[in-house]
C-alpha cells in the first residue's frame, strides 16, 4: 500500500502550507485555553489527515510507513497537541484493527475513522502496568454472548473526544497470552471518564482516565475474533506508533533549530549577533547534525517497515524502530535544551516559543515506551 508519489507531493506541500499557516498561527490559543478549536479539528478532517494510513478502500489516504513518517515530520514543526489529535486516529487507536481485525471490523469503522468521524483511542496503559504492560489487571469475562470488562485505563490520549476504545483485557491466564483487544464503544452503560490530566506540556492534548465498570461487550468486538491475541496486536501497534513519534521528534527538533537560528541571527551582544560567535554556532552545528541523523534513522527504518508483509512481526524491524524511538526522542530533548540555552533567560520566558516546546518534547522519551524500554528491546534481540 502506497501513494503515487506525484500525488503524495502535492499531499505533502498541502500539509506544510497548512501546518505554516493555520496551525502555527494557532499555537498560542492551544496553549491558553488547552484546546484545539473546532473549527482547525474541521479543516483537519477536510485534509483527510485522520485518514493517512488508512487504505484508500476503506476511505482514507493509504500512505505507506514512509510517506506517513514524512507527513509526521511536517506536522512535528508545531505544537505537538494537533499531532496528538489525529495521531491516534492513524496509529495506535487504528492500526489494531487493521492489522488484525476481522473483514467485518474493519468496514464497521475503518471509513469513520479515516474521515474523524469517530474518533478512536488505544488504552492499554493502567494504574500498575505502564512498561510492564504484560501485567495488566483490566479483567474481561465471558458472559453469554459476550464480555463483561472491569478495570482502570490511564493517560489514554484523545479519551475525552474518543467514540470508541481499542483496549486490552485479559480473558485469560496471567501474562502476554492472556490478553485480548477488544474494539469498545464509549458510549456503552458503565464505562466513565475520570478527571482531564494536568500534564506539564502538551496543552491541548486531552487525556485521562477510562473506567470500565462491568461494561458489556459483544464477543464480535474482539480484534480478529479470537481471544488471547491482544499482546501481540499491541506490540505491532506499538512499533509502528514508534516509527510515527521518531518522524514527530525529528519534525520537532526541526522547528526548534529554526527559532534557535532566527534568535541567533537577530540577537544581539558585545557588538554583534550572538550566531557570529563559535560557542552558539557549535550548539547550533550539534543540534544540525544529531537531526540530520535521526531523520535518516526514520526514513532507512521506515523503508524496512514496509519492505515487510503489512501487519508481520519481524523482530528485526521492531528492534531497529526502538533503536530510531530512542535515538530521536533522546535527540530532541538535546536539541531543545540548546534550543533554550541559545535563548538564555528568553528561553525561561512563557512568550519564546522554545520554552513551551521545551516541555512538550519531554513526553516523547516515556509514551509509546520509555527509553528503557527501547533498550530492553535492542538489548534482548542482540542477546537472543
Ligand atoms: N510484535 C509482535 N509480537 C511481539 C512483539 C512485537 N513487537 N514484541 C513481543 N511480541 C510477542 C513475543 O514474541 C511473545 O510471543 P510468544 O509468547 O509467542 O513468544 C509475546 O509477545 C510476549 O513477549 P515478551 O515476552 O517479550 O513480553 P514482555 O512481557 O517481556 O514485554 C516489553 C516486552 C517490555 C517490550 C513490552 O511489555 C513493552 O513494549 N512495554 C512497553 C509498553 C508501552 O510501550 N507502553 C506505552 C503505553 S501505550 S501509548
Amino acid at each position: 500500500m502506497s501513494l503515487d508519489q506525484e500525488t503524495f507531493e502535492l499531499l505533502k506541500a498541502s500539509v506544510q502550507r497548512f501546518v505554516q499557516e493555520r496551525l502555527v498561527p494557532a499555537e498560542d490559543l492551544v496553549e491558553e485555553t488547552d484546546d484545539i478549536p473546532e473549527d482547525i479539528v474541521a479543516d483537519m478532517k477536510e485534509l483527510g489527515l485522520y485518514g493517512l494510513s488508512i487504505p484508500e478502500e476503506y476511505g482514507g489516504i493509504g500512505l505507506n510507513m514512509e510517506q506517513e513518517c514524512q507527513v509526521a515530520f511536517e506536522l512535528g514543526q508545531t505544537a505537538l497537541a494537533f499531532r496528538s489529535l489525529v495521531g491516534t486516529n492513524i496509529g495506535i487507536g487504528s492500526q489494531g484493527i487493521l492489522m488484525d481485525g476481522t473483514q467485518e471490523q474493519k468496514e464497521t469503522y475503518l471509513p469513520r475513522i479515516a474521515s474523524g468521524d469517530l474518533t478512536i483511542s488505544f488504552a492499554l496503559t493502567e494504574p500498575d502496568a505502564g512498561s510492564d504492560a504484560a501485567s495488566l489487571k483490566t479483567r474481561a469475562v465471558a458472559d453469554g454472548d459476550g464480555y463483561v470488562i472491569t478495570g482502570t485505563k490511564r493517560f489514554i490520549t484523545n479519551a475525552p473526544r474518543a467514540g470508541a476504545f481499542t483496549l486490552m483485557a485479559r480473558t485469560g491466564g496471567p501474562g502476554a497470552g492472556g490478553i485480548t483487544a477488544f474494539i469498545v464503544p464509549a458510549g456503552l452503560p458503565g464505562l466513565t471518564l475520570g478527571k482531564p490530566d494536568k500534564k506539564m506540556g502538551q496543552r491541548g492534548t486531552r487525556t485521562c482516565d477510562v473506567n470500565l465498570d462491568e461494561v458489556r461487550v459483544p464477543a464480535a468486538n474482539i480484534i480478529g475474533g479470537e481471544p488471547g491475541k491482544g499482546f501481540k496486536t499491541a506490540m505491532k501497534v506499538l512499533d509502528r506508533g514508534r516509527l510515527h513519534i521518531s518522524a514527530i521528534a525529528c519534525g520537532m527538533a526541526q522547528r526548534i533549530l529554526r527559532e534557535s537560528v532566527a534568535y541567533a541571527q537577530q540577537r544581539k551582544q558585545f557588538g554583534q549577533r550572538i550566531g557570529d560567535f563559535q560557542l552558539i554556532q557549535a550548539m547550533l552545528a550539534d543540534s544540525q547534525a544529531e537531526l540530520l541523523a535521526g531523520w535518516s534513522m526514520v526514513q532507512a527504518v521506515a523503508r524496512r517497515y514496509d519492505a515487510k508483509p503489512f501487519g508481520a512481526h519481524d523482530p528485526e524491524v521492531s528492534m531497529q524502530a526502538s533503536c530510531t524511538k530512542m535515538f530521536t526522542t533522546e535527540m530532541v530533548g538535546r536539541v531543545a535544551d540548546r534550543g533554550v540555552q541559545i535563548h538564555g533567560g528568553s528561553g525561561y520566558i512563557s512568550e519564546f516559543k522554545v520554552e513551551r516546546f521545551y516541555r512538550d518534547v519531554r513526553l516523547l522519551r516515556l509514551y509509546e515506551g520509555t527509553t528503557q524500554i527501547q533498550q530492553l528491546v535492542i538489548g534482548k534481540h542482540l542477546m537472543n
